[in-house]
């Protein structure tokens, strides 16, 4: 992509509204426009990064055998009815009515529905265990809508819900999305704790909440430090393998982690003192078990071995992939701006044409500018006419992970120069290396 060509509309100064780093930085580096409070478009850089963090999210939901779908974000009341939560819900539910006075809703959750979808199909234990998963916008009428993404009105979801004969087979589906979530955030380039939690509307006795450790984070946590160098679970983890799943899950559920409204001071006092992390983190995942609470008034039940009809066993698990783009780059940032994980990066390389018109330097670019895109490599190429120091400072506040600039100079002798923007290192590459190094990536 030709930065030329793009849509990066860079603020230079400090937006006044934004009280977090995260919120700043999205704002100033162009992701993010708000329209109204807790309401966000997306422009091209903030969507591309979305994007990639969706695409992980979902590649590790279908590792653990979740299966995709998509259901509608407005919703009927008559279901919610049925469940008992269209009252219970409060002003944080967006009720609607449609031209024929019908009672709407836009979801803020969709436990009611999915087991609408499940009743109107599923019979026998013998189509169990089933994980459906989609990722679709939902609306709760926060009544502090802040930080930008991180607390919105609006935000992206990723729900799974899970249906089970029995406890125990609901037990390892909630075992199974507990490491998939531990290999999704790691993937990020986070560092995600699991904690006892609280389970609030959504219902339930067994509750996790996924945090990152930040001090700008809403919810003040209590943790074994343990937990900094528990090792997470490979590529190769077995998820058929319920055995195998329960071990990752004790591991990580041993050390004490507690959010503030389970905090519990007897077991706290017994983890020793250097071991003690007590800190403000941010909640990018919560998982649920609540057994019949929704299948039962709704009458989901499917045929068992024994011949009886059993109310299925079932949770839900959320994870924020909008809140989750704050809490990267809550995470990852510099006084320079946003260091962006490769994996999330909403380009891998930003080549940086110093003087663009010199024929060296814009022949120079367009070799590499082609060389990488040939070897799948995505680019943003800054052939625009602003001066060094401003495409600089542009390329650090965008924070792609490699910086490869070009001048006069080193046209005449054949380098460039390429800067890691995590480490700031600058090294100077010939040009005929750098690009053997790029066409063996391919
Ligand atoms: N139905 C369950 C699980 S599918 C559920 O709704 N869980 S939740 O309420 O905990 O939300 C799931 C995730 O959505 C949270 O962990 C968080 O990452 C994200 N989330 C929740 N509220 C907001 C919000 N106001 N702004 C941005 N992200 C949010």
């Amino acid at each position: 992509m030709r930065l030329s060509r793009y849509f990066l509309p860079i603020l230079k100064e400090n937006p006044r509204e934004a009280e977090i780093v995260s919120h700043r930085l999205m704002l100033r580096a162009g992701m993010i426009r708000q329209q109204a409070a807790g309401s966000f478009s997306w422009l091209p850089l903030g969507k591309k990064v979305l994007d990639k963090v969706c695409k992980i999210i979902r590649e590790e939901q279908n590792r653990a055998g979740a299966l995709e779908i998509l259901m509608p974000t407005i919703q009927s009341a008559d279901l919610w009815r049925e469940s008992g939560r269209y009252d219970d819900y409060g002003k944080e539910m967006l009720r609607i009515k449609d031209r024929h006075e019908r009672d709407m809703l836009f979801g803020p959750t969709n436990e009611e529905m999915v087991t609408e979808i499940f009743r109107s199909y599923v019979r026998s234990y013998k189509d169990l265990p089933l994980n459906l998963y989609h990722i679709q916008w939902k609306f709760r009428d926060e009544v502090r809508p802040r930080f930008g993404v991180m607390r919105s009105r609006e935000f992206l979801m990723k729900d799974a819900y899970t249906f089970d004969i029995d406890f125990e087979g609901a037990r390892a589906a909630y075992n199974r999305m507990f490491v998939s979530y531990l290999r999704t955030f790691t993937r990020m380039g986070l560092q995600a704790i699991p904690m006892r939690a609280d389970t609030g509307p959504i219902g339930g006795d067994l509750s996790h909440e996924f945090i990152i450790l930040a001090e700008t984070g809403e919810s003040q946590v209590f943790c074994d430090r343990d937990y900094l160098s528990l090792p997470v679970p490979g590529e190769n983890t077995d998820f058929t393998n319920d055995a195998e799943i329960d071990g990752i899950v004790k591991e990580w559920t041993t050390p004490y982690a507690a959010t503030d409204e389970m905090h519990d001071e007897a077991a706290w006092t017994k983890v020793p003192e250097t071991h003690k992390l007590s800190a403000r983190g941010i909640e990018v995942g919560h998982i649920f078990h609540f057994g019949e609470k929704y299948s039962k008034p709704m009458g989901a039940k499917v045929t068992g071995p024994d011949g009886k009809d059993h109310f299925v066993s079932g949770g839900s698990y959320g994870i924020g992939p909008s809140r989750l783009v704050a809490a990267i780059i809550e995470a990852s940032h510099d006084d320079n701006g946003i260091i962006w994980p490769e994996a999330v990066a909403p380009f891998d390389v930003g080549l940086i044409n110093m003087k663009p018109g010199d024929a060296g330097c814009d022949a120079l670019c367009e070799k590499l500018y082609a060389a990488y895109e040939k070897a799948g490599k995505d680019v943003l190429y800054d052939d625009t006419d602003q001066r060094p120091g401003a495409k600089f400072a542009t390329a650090d506040l965008i924070g792609l992970p490699w910086q490869v600039i070009v001048g006069p100079r080193g046209v005449g002798d054949g380098t460039v120069e390429v800067k890691n923007r995590r480490t700031g290192e600058r090294d100077v590459r010939k040009v005929e290396d750098l690009l053997a190094s790029v066409e063996k990536a391919a």
